[in-house]
């Protein structure tokens, strides 16, 4: 499926935050890994020409398209790179597929879960073909949490009992903070559950290897109106209108749910934009038979190691600088000690997903993982709606 023999061409919809992080990754992942196809950033799509051509200049792209579908029609692209709004995805990344292009897509993979399970369908009958897709939950790819998985699949955490994990974020604290398409349903599908709740589900999903079978929990929006933002935007936040007029917030501002995973452990979880002074606290605790796990993005190289096998006298919580060589992806980059940053899990994306292209392995997670998020999300909602817990269908 490749343009040439040595070459992944990448076309990319969408530019903004998300886009920015792509094109670094699709930039930097050829100068860091040895890759087995070197990714051509051919194009990038946007409906302004003047804005899109800009970025594509900033962000490294050759060429810019203002429609998705001009550059999905184009035969000199091997892979489309998702990076639009959750309401556009499915669209999208079904017409690439059906164009015979890989995907790469944003989370989380939909806004329901009917999108997402046309858009499984329409990556397994590309498979036949060799086309591969996989959805974005780069937080796999930080070196600690790689770590944890491997020490929860050697046996050494033992059985696990509990998961409890935060995502917390405060940008939206301020009730003056405008409008945004994060905040509003049709275009982001639901708020803290979809946009950072998923990352903590496919978290300790990936980490425990289990899966959530059913929850009960509850959404709440604390704020539902706010000012309409001005067309120029800066950070998360964006800057809001002078004036008075006010859009409805039609998303939760937060989401609290208990869990029960198929292996049997209890789960705890919470998502939400008003932690005052959390930034991108993503909390992660796990406590097994024989020992516990305990990690925080906000200081994101390190990993907190218990081994209940220790000796009394000096057992403890261990405080492990993941950056060295044997870490997970470690060893491009730099010396111990020399941290990595947000970006990274991006760019070790980038190398996965070129990895299993080349090689014709199947990339993950898939889009059939980034389902079954979706169905505890939906569940989460739903539970919400019904006062009652819910549960995920296998
Ligand atoms: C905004 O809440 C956001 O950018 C999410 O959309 C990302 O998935 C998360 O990684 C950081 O926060």
């Amino acid at each position: 499926m490749t343009h040439q023999q040595d070459t992944l061409s990448v076309g990319m919809v969408g530019y903004a935050f998300m886009g920015a992080a792509h094109s670094q990754a699709w930039r930097n992942a050829p100068r860091f890994f040895d890759l087995p196809l070197h990714p051509r950033m051919a194009a990038v799509a946007g409906r302004d020409e003047a804005k899109v051509a800009e970025a594509a200049a900033r962000l490294g792209w050759k060429s810019s398209e203002t429609s998705w579908q001009a550059l999905v029609a184009r035969d000199d692209i091997d892979l489309i790179d998702v990076c639009t709004p959750g309401d556009t995805h499915a669209e999208i990344a079904i017409a690439a597929l059906e164009a015979g292009k890989h995907v790469l897509c944003e989370k989380p993979l939909a806004n329901t879960v009917e999108e997402a399970e046309a858009m499984v369908a329409a990556a397994e009958k590309a498979k036949a073909s060799g086309v591969r897709s996989m959805v974005g939950f780069t937080y796999r790819r930080v070196p600690a949490i790689g770590l944890a998985r491997r020490l929860v699949a050697e046996g050494r955490l033992g059985r696990i009992h509990h998961v409890r994990a935060q995502y917390l974020q405060d940008w939206i604290v301020d009730p003056e903070a405008p409008m945004s398409w994060r905040l509003d349903k049709s275009k982001a599908g639901s708020g803290a559950l979809g946009d950072i709740g998923a990352h903590i589900v496919d978290l300790t999903q990936f980490i425990t290897g289990d899966t959530i079978a059913t929850v009960s929990g509850r959404l709440e929006t604390f704020v539902k109106e706010r000012p309409l933002p001005e067309t120029t935007h800066t950070g998360l936040a964006g800057t809001a209108s002078s004036g008075a007029e006010h859009g409805t917030v039609t998303v939760d501002d937060a989401a609290a749910f208990l869990a029960h995973f198929r292996g049997g452990a209890l789960g705890v979880f919470e998502a939400t934009r008003f932690a005052n002074g959390r930034k991108n606290a993503i909390r992660i605790e796990i406590n097994g038979s024989r020992g516990s796990i305990a990690f925080d993005f906000e200081d994101m190289n390190v990993l907190h190691f218990y081994d209940g096998d220790d000796d009394a006298a000096t057992a403890g919580f261990r405080r492990i600088l993941a950056t060295e060589p044997v870490h997970p992806y470690v060893a491009a980059w730099w010396p111990p000690g020399h941290l990595l940053g947000y970006e990274h899990g991006f760019t070790h994306q980038v190398v996965d997903l070129v990895t299993d292209i080349a090689g014709g392995t199947d990339p993950a997670p898939s889009f059939a993982d980034g389902l079954q998020v979706q169905r505890v999300l939906a569940a989460v909602e739903t539970s919400s709606h019904d006062n009652a817990w819910q549960d995920v269908p296998a």
